[in-house]
């Protein structure tokens, strides 16, 4: 395919509800759109950094940089094959996942218009639907938490996954508990300890956790390894796994026996392919990753989600969740099974992308052709 232009996107849409990490405080989605042009269709990818460098080390300025003076020169009045020839195309680039995988996705996009496919069928997708859980915020207080659950086990959330960092962990999980006897519940540091508190989870084996998400360094496999083999609770890593080789790397190290798979954060859907593959080899279960992203980034989330080794609940909630508007039509929306309908040739599900919204939230544009 021949690129003809590409145009970056600058985004804000306000959350709902502010959605606070160990490592920020969220009350905006500042975003970055990218929109290929070839052949007379448009190719879209949503890049998943955020403001600054607080849980990936890009942010939207290193991937605006990236994107404009790297990826667009590559791309723009060239032709292409698809998102596999881009990949080897930018594999001199040391990093810069999330700037690549928005290209990617878009490339995956402009593919699957072209063939009259959709991902779940390019990508061997097998399932029909796939079950969501949610990821909620640390709160202000423990009985805000609870309101919180209540809401989203009333809409049939499949998994409860909670923020945690330190002063708001052991607590916050036995009252959880004690209220939510047999719910499924996952804990998420992003990060936020070392193995000097390794007797805090050792003390997390006692509530009956399905895992807990990167407690400790952002790079680290090696410390996450110790840790494993001291408890019972399946760890399951996020910020680490960056590639195949870093996943290749912690399964053999024993670092983890879950991992969620975030597209943006090991550089596409070529390479989360890859990983899926690898994982379904070794019997480690797979969840898809969530980066509070707007509706383009969360339906190609779905589709993914539709691989057969996805088989825990993703981090892809209804968009209503997180925003009260978004740019995808119909905005993404989860059935009465708590699941999202994964789009497909031949069940008539397809989302399209709401181009007035974009101008209404949008801040900047730039324009290559
Ligand atoms: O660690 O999974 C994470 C949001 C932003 C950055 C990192 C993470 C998250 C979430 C939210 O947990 C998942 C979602 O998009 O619903
Ligand atoms: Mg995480």
């Amino acid at each position: 395919m021949k690129i003809d232009r590409i145009d970056i996107i600058r985004v804000k849409v306000p959350f709902v509800h502010p959605f606070e990490t160990s490592f920020t405080r969220f009350v905006e989605r500042d975003a970055l759109l990218i929109k290929i042009y070839s052949e007379g269709l448009i190719g879209y990818g949503e890049c998943k950094a955020f403001y600054a460098p607080l849980y990936n080390p890009e942010d939207n300025g290193t991937c605006h940089h990236v994107i404009k003076d790297i990826l667009v020169p590559l791309l723009l009045h060239k032709e292409i094959a698809g998102p596999e020839e881009f990949i080897e195309k930018v594999s001199f680039i040391r990093g810069n996942r999330l700037a690549i995988a928005s290209v990617e996705n878009a490339l995956w996009d402009l593919t699957s218009q072209r063939e009259g496919k959709s991902l779940k069928t390019l990508i061997g997708g097998t399932r029909d639907e796939v079950k969501v859980g949610v990821s909620l915020g640390i709160e202000a207080t423990i009985p805000d938490l609870l309101k919180k659950i209540e809401k989203y086990l009333a809409q049939g959330y499949h998994r409860t996954k909670i923020k945690i960092r330190p002063g708001w962990d052991i607590e916050v999980i036995k009252e959880v508990r004690r209220h939510y006897p047999d719910i499924t519940l996952t804990v998420d540091a992003n990060s936020d300890y070392t193995l000097a508190d390794i007797d805090l989870f050792k003390a997390m084996d006692e509530y009956n956790l399905c895992y807990i998400e990167q407690p400790l360094g952002e790079n680290d496999i090696i410390d996450h390894a110790v840790l494993q083999k001291a408890i019972k609770t399946r760890l399951c890593l996020d910020e680490s796994i960056i590639s195949l080789e870093a996943a290749r790397q912690a399964i053999e190290l024993g670092s983890c026996k879950v991992i969620n798979v975030k597209s943006s954060r090991v550089g596409g859907i070529s390479e989360s392919i890859k990983i899926h593959d690898l994982c379904r080899k070794h019997g480690i279960p797979l969840w898809v990753g969530g980066m509070t992203e707007l509706g383009i980034g969360r339906v190609q989330n779905i589709s993914l989600a539709s691989m057969p080794h996805f088989t825990l609940a993703n981090d892809i909630a209804a968009s209503n969740r997180y925003f009260d508007e978004d740019i995808t039509i119909p905005t993404v929306n989860i059935t009465e099974r708590c699941t999202l309908i994964v789009p497909d040739e031949t069940n008539g599900v397809s989302y399209t992308v709401d181009e007035k919204a974009i101008d209404r939230l949008m801040v900047s544009r730039d324009i290559f052709k």
